[in-house]
């Protein structure tokens, strides 16, 4: 046995010894990486002691060909034994960071609902339209024709004051009913028609606990051939009856109003006192002229109600102010 075969025998033990401990202690796939590159790469360690093969007798070169494959192999595996169980770690690194703890507590959201005042008109128009109606909205600024010419309200009618309407500078108002709604619906579509119209009307009113200068109104109008006073007594009764849950005593009261004729006013007995609730009528011939509909052929009947009265009356809520003022004690309560 030549010197020089032991030396590389040496030399390859010691390659061998250092390769291992350096692998076993690397700590990233990049440094895993250079060592492979260090030891088995094309000018690696391993391939510079193989070149002292060269200098071996021809009978010696197996011999150190054998164990350098071995260190080859060993090596590889080590790597390769390592990477996996560095990826292995590092997938159970990412699992453990991505971790959902179920049981923490959730993020507190506080749940909203709905305000009473929605609540009552949504109630309302849901019983309307499964009478077959179609709800119909409009504008809140109107011209003196559609809310008060049109609906045959006289230029006289003390609702034409100053003192009740906001008159705006340009010379429309506010509207302070949702009737004109219905007129301009009824000058686009033909009988018959039946309708419902909810929205926000403005009254100069002085606010107190039944009164607001902006309150809102549910309206209802049908106009078909052969419409009789009998036919809005049972809508109204219908609704009533819906609204409240169960069938109570309704009474009309003879009224007056420019649009409705003739008028009455509703009222419910309920928990042994009669509330007024709603105002009603068929509708005025002329209201029918005047978006050219022919009143010897077309009846109509209409019906109008406060949101707010409604509301109080279903909720007893004694001010209608509280309607308004945003306090969560209150609102909580619905
Ligand atoms: C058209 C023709 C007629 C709607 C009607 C009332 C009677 C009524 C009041 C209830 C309380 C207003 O909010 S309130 O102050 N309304 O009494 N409203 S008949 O009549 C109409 C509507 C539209 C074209």
């Amino acid at each position: 046995m030549t010197t020089t075969l032991t030396q590389l025998e040496t030399e390859l033990a010691a390659l061998k010894k250092d390769a291992i401990k350096a692998i076993a202690s690397a700590d990233s796939l990049e440094q895993l990486e250079q060592l492979r590159v260090s030891y088995l790469g094309k000018k690696g360690q391993l391939s510079v002691v193989l070149r002292g093969m060269g200098k071996l007798t021809a009978e010696d070169r197996p011999r150190i060909g054998a164990i350098a494959n071995e260190v080859k192999e060993l090596l590889q595996d080590n790597l390769e034994q390592k990477r996996s169980s560095m990826l292995a770690a590092q997938i159970q690194a990412q699992l453990e960071a991505e971790t959902l703890d179920v049981s923490m507590p959730g993020v507190y959201r506080p749940q909203g609902r709905q305000h009473p005042l929605n609540s009552t008109i949504d109630r309302a128009l849901d019983i309307f339209v499964g009478l077959g109606y179609t709800v119909s909205a409009g504008r809140e600024m109107e011209t003196d024709y559609y809310n008060f010419e049109a609906l045959n309200t006289p230029p006289d009618h003390p609702a034409r004051d100053m003192q009740d309407t906001f008159y705006l500078p340009d010379g429309n108002l506010l509207r302070t009913q949702t009737s004109s709604v219905q007129i301009h619906y009824m000058e686009e579509n033909d009988p018959p028609i039946r309708i419902v119209s909810p929205g926000r009307v403005y009254r100069r009113d002085t606010v107190d606990a039944t009164h607001s200068a902006v309150f809102h109104q549910i309206e209802l109008l049908a106009v078909d051939e052969g419409l009789t006073f009998t036919d809005l007594r049972g809508t109204i009764k219908e609704f009533l009856q819906a609204m409240f849950g169960e069938e109570l005593p309704i009474r009309f009261r003879a009224s007056y109003f420019p649009f409705t004729e003739p008028s009455a006013e509703v009222d419910v007995q309920w928990r042994g006192k009669w509330l007024e609730v709603m105002g009603c009528g068929m509708v005025d011939p002329n209201v029918l002229k005047a978006v050219g509909y022919d009143p010897e052929i077309y009846t109509g009947f209409a019906a109008g109600m406060g949101a707010e009265r409604f509301a109080m009356v279903l909720h007893q809520i004694d001010d209608i102010r509280r309607l308004y003022s945003s306090d969560l004690r209150f609102l909580r309560q619905f």
